[in-house]
């Protein structure tokens, strides 16, 4: 009996992988502030098509993989990998433009990087990713940290205990296969980069720390000016008796506040008149940031803060009390210059400037949570913001894991940005087939967004479903979830052009109405007549149809048209004309401006 049980324990040994417990932590906020090292820059990275880095030759996991980070000890030993004898890669980067042989590679790569580092009693260091796609798991000196799912939110591990004073390993098998039941699902119309690609750091904190922070106007409202700032803390730990404070030198503003016994701070205060005067709001033409410095206990850092209100009243969107029409535009969170994923604030620069240049105020950051260095940037332009999760076309509604990866990614993606005044909308999906199973997964997803920030605007991309003799109706169970209505069109593309004049709209809710997509494709620098695709006279003459018929709709609030710019999708094979890209830009993947870039924003002009 006895030789059983220690035969069976030897077999889970060798199934299980080494030390499966997780030292995820929930995500800290503002996680730049603290001091910190990078450990972006050069990985070396093994491709591994049959994951025989995780699996034996019975599929089962095996503890000897390539997390071991084995070297030979003998001469004998027989160990067929090598990290440090692996090409290199920089990071953070997608493995698709890196290397040209991964161009179309959907599977495992096998990520290492060493680094020295000092344990520190005091201190909790965590390791934080700003984003993976899609699957990914991540090993510290040969101890596995945990398995994170989803490509476009960032996570963090506790692993204090894990580091060693000299030379540290870390190793990220990740895997960007496609599942039907995984968000987004098997088929979507972008390039599936693979990789670490967001920003790698250690975050050294204190062994108390604020996981969690908010400060903003308060929904209250006083005569149409906000007087109340609400203030809000969450601790990794729940102590009561911290001392937090928060100044805002230039208002003469400062406030300590003790936690309770959960470890929260939650409280509302007024600001005085003297304060209240020099309060300025943040709006697209004042996009005034505030430096904000929070200390706890001994720890002091800092954030950039803007004040704000959204609300809705009717048709009408109101910033700051007053209407606003959001003159938008969508944007894939792609480089300029052959693609690849953006992960860099020049990056998102130059995304943003084309944008301006059109005359935007508002931004439809598309299909899945940017860069958040998309949003900081956008936000010291004055450049409004949607932010979405990739809950896109054919989801598999009734699997309750799917609709648990879709609620994680929306938290993560409220958590990293909500303190952020430009992001005015969470939109929580896009152009969705309708079923039961979609509107109860849709409607529980819309709940639990509000219940999470029920100071923004709730929105999805839906769909006109009845367009008989010229009417379109939409009409779509989710309205009563939403605050602003948003549905994608494509008359001129996927219609014949000239249905556009003829065209009447039917919105039965009483709710703003925002055209979040439409348009057409075009070849930068390929000309004919206006009947002719793919012409850049085709694309000018779909804008003037389009927008002579938007000016129709009532209770429009804003238009974020597809799109700013060319990007990769492994859909659109046209050879000559698209070759991989969706040719819908704006401007092309070089930054070239197409005919309807100015209709566009001869229109904005006058809005
Ligand atoms: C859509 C999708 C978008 C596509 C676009 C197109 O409706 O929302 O992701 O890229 O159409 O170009 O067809």
């Amino acid at each position: 009996m006895k030789k059983i049980i220690s035969t069976i324990l030897l077999i889970m040994a060798a199934v299980l992988p080494m030390n499966a417990a997780s030292h995820e932590v929930p995500l800290i906020q503002n996680a730049r502030a603290y001091e910190g090292m990078s450990l972006n820059g050069d990985w070396n990275y093994i491709v591994d098509v049959q994951e025989e880095g995780y699996y034996d030759y019975r599929m089962n996991p095996t503890r000897w993989g390539f997390f071991v980070n084995a070297k030979p000890q003998k001469p004998e030993d027989l160990i067929e990998y090598d990290f440090d004898k692996s090409p290199t890669m920089r990071i953070p980067s997608d493995w698709n433009t890196q290397d040209e042989k991964l161009f179309f590679y959907e599977g495992t790569v096998w990520f290492k990087k060493s680094f020295q580092a000092v344990p520190m009693d005091d201190y909790i260091t965590l390791l934080y990713f700003g984003a993976v796609n899609y699957d990914s798991r991540v090993w510290v000196n040969g101890k596995e940290t945990g398995h994170h799912i989803g490509g476009f939110t960032p996570f963090n591990y506790d692993i204090s205990d894990l580091l060693k004073e000299g030379e540290n390993v870390i190793i990220v098998k990740v895997d960007n296969k496609r599942h039907a039941e995984d968000v987004p699902t098997q088929i979507f119309d972008w390039w599936n980069y693979g990789g670490i690609t967001r920003d790698v750091m250690l975050v050294k904190v204190p062994k108390v720390y604020m996981e969690d922070y908010s400060l903003q106007l308060s929904k209250k409202e006083d005569g149409g000016r906000r007087k109340e700032i609400s203030f809000s803390v969450k601790l990794n730990k729940k102590e009561a008796g911290h001392k937090v404070t928060v100044s805002i030198p230039e208002l003469k503003l400062e406030k300590t506040f003790t936690t309770d016994a959960n470890g929260t701070i939650d409280s509302q205060f007024s600001l005085l008149n003297s304060q209240l005067k020099k309060l300025q709001l943040w709006c697209p033409e004042n996009p005034k940031l505030y430096q904000v410095q929070i200390s706890l206990d001994t720890s002091t850092f800092a954030d950039e803060i803007g004040f704000r209100t959204i609300e809705t009243h009717d048709k009408q969107i109101l910033l700051n009390g007053k209407p606003i029409f959001l003159k938008g535009i969508s944007i894939h969170n792609e480089k300029p210059n052959g693609g690849g994923r953006a992960n860099t604030a020049e990056d998102a620069r130059t995304l943003l400037s084309w944008a301006k240049e059109l005359g935007c105020n508002f931004v439809r950051l598309a299909h899945y949570p940017h860069h958040e260095e998309m949003v900081r940037e956008a936000e010291k332009m004055g450049i409004l913001v949607w932010s979405e999760i990739p809950v896109y076309w054919t989801i598999a509604w009734k699997n309750p894991k799917t609709y648990d990866n879709a609620q994680r990614q929306l938290t993560d993606m409220i958590a990293r940005d909500h303190n952020r005044a430009n992001v005015i909308i969470w939109s929580i999906a896009n152009e969705t087939p309708h079923s039961a199973e979609r509107d109860a997964f849709l409607g529980k997803l819309a709940k639990y967004a509000r219940s999470l920030d029920n100071t923004r605007l709730i929105s999805m991309a839906m769909e006109v479903t009845g367009a008989s003799n010229y009417v379109n109706r939409l009409n779509d169970n989710m309205n009563e979830y939403v605050d602003v209505v948003s549905f994608n069109q494509y008359i001129g593309w996927y219609r014949d052009v000239n249905d556009a004049p003829k065209m009447t709209w039917e919105i039965p809710y009483n709710k703003p109405v925002i055209i979040s997509e439409f348009g057409g494709g075009a070849k930068y620098g390929y000309h004919g007549a206006k009947n002719q695709r793919w012409t850049e006279e085709f694309q000018e003459n779909l804008y003037i149809e389009n927008l002579a018929m938007l000016d129709k709709i009532e209770g429009l609030s804003g238009t974020t048209p597809w799109i700013l710019k060319d990007f990769r999708s492994p859909r659109r094979v046209l050879p000559g004309i698209q070759d991989y890209y969706n040719m819908k830009g704006l401007v092309s993947d070089k930054g070239e401006k197409k005919k309807a870039f100015y209709i566009l924003k001869q229109w904005y002009d006058t809005k």
